[in-house]
């Protein structure tokens, strides 16, 4: 082997024993790494332990505040109101347009509707007591010591129209006398039974009981059975004292004031149709913005049209004890009922609604 040789494997040798010597050093070093990555692994685990049970400690205090916003205090409880503090209402009650005397026969109005005078005394008395009824209603909640009982007119039909001498079952003069009846003893009625301190009866007569073939507006007392009928009302109650009539001598009253707020009466033959789809408010309203001009009044309340119609803002128009008949089936059908609403004294209007006849 020449000494080169020898020189050569020996180099070999070093290099061999060098790699070696780096491999271990590599293996060495990695295997640090491999341990300090486990720890770093462990300690991870660790804190993520300890968040998590943070968190859940957290959401449990969270739902508990929750719990407590939720619960509010509970509200005052509410007390009944006591004596004086009950607030005080006036009932307004409207008759008008009865015909007492008029006969309907079924089949002239499809069997809607049958009338007489023996019907007439039924539903007169009805009346009377629906206004009891609503009075005991109102009474729930406010006081009703005052009622203003209406009487607009058209109680009797008369021989207004060639007709009426076929349709009506008496003349007249007895019609005059059946009407008073049938008033007298319902206004008996409420003076006993109603629990009225005082009945105010606003009285206009309607276009029906007139002697004259148009109505003499200026002569309305001479010329109209109805004035006699409320003039002889008035005398029959003039011991009573609880009962007040008021007999206006216009086709127009208005001197009914309710805590301030003056009550217009009409029979309503005033309300005309001005075309249009504008309805009964629309013509109401009419009327009572011209006669506001006049006399300003809080409500206009008529009758004449035989459909019952109430408007808090404004007024009533009344509905008919008659019902449908075959002269008024030509503008529709109503059952029969009349019109009330109560009144309160800060308030105005709180309530309205039908007094069923039937
Ligand atoms: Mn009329």
């Amino acid at each position: 082997m020449s000494p080169d040789a020898s020189n050569d494997s020996l180099d070999d040798l070093i290099e061999d024993e060098n790699r070696r010597i780096d491999d271990a050093q590599r293996r060495v070093s990695e295997a640090r790494e491999v341990r300090s990555l486990k720890a770093e692994v462990r300690s991870l685990r660790e804190s993520n332990r300890a968040l998590l049970a943070h968190i859940e400690a957290q959401d449990a205090e969270l739902e508990a505040s929750a719990h407590i916003a939720r619960k509010r205090p509970s509200p005052p409880p509410i007390t009944p109101v006591m004596g004086s503090r009950i607030p005080e209402s006036t009932l307004i009650a409207v008759a008008s347009d009865w015909h007492c005397e008029e006969i309907v026969d079924p089949k002239t109005v499809q069997g809607l509707n049958e009338f007489n005078p023996d019907i007439a005394r039924k539903r007169a008395a009805q009346f009377f007591r629906s206004i009891q009824r609503v009075a005991t209603m109102g009474r729930g909640h406010t006081r009703v010591d005052s009622l203003v009982l209406a009487l607009l007119g058209d109680f009797m039909t008369g021989y207004l129209h060639d007709e009426n001498v076929a349709t009506c079952a008496m003349p007249p003069l007895e019609a005059v006398d059946f009407v008073s009846d049938l008033l007298s003893s319902g206004i008996r009625f409420l003076v006993e039974h109603g629990e009225f301190d005082r009945i105010v009866i606003p009285c206009v007569a309607g276009n029906h009981g007139r002697l004259t073939k148009r109505r003499w507006t200026s002569k309305e007392a001479g010329t109209n059975f109805e004035h006699l009928i409320y003039r002889h009302l008035a005398r029959l109650f003039e011991s009573e004292d609880s009962v007040e009539f008021s007999i206006g001598e216009s086709v127009f009253h208005d001197d009914v004031e309710v805590y301030g707020r003056r009550l217009r009466f009409t029979h309503g033959e005033a309300l005309k149709f001005g075309g249009g789809m504008q309805g009964f408010y629309g013509r109401l309203y009419k009327l009572h913005l011209e006669r506001n001009r006049v006399r300003p009044a809080f409500w206009t309340i008529a009758g004449h049209w035989h459909q019952l119609r109430q408007f808090p803002d404004l007024g009533m128009v009344n509905g008919s004890l008659i019902g449908t008949s075959a002269y008024g089936s030509q503008f529709g059908h109503e059952q029969p009922q009349q019109a009330w609403a109560l009144i309160e004294k800060s308030r105005g209007c709180t309530a309205l609604g039908p007094l069923f006849v039937e």
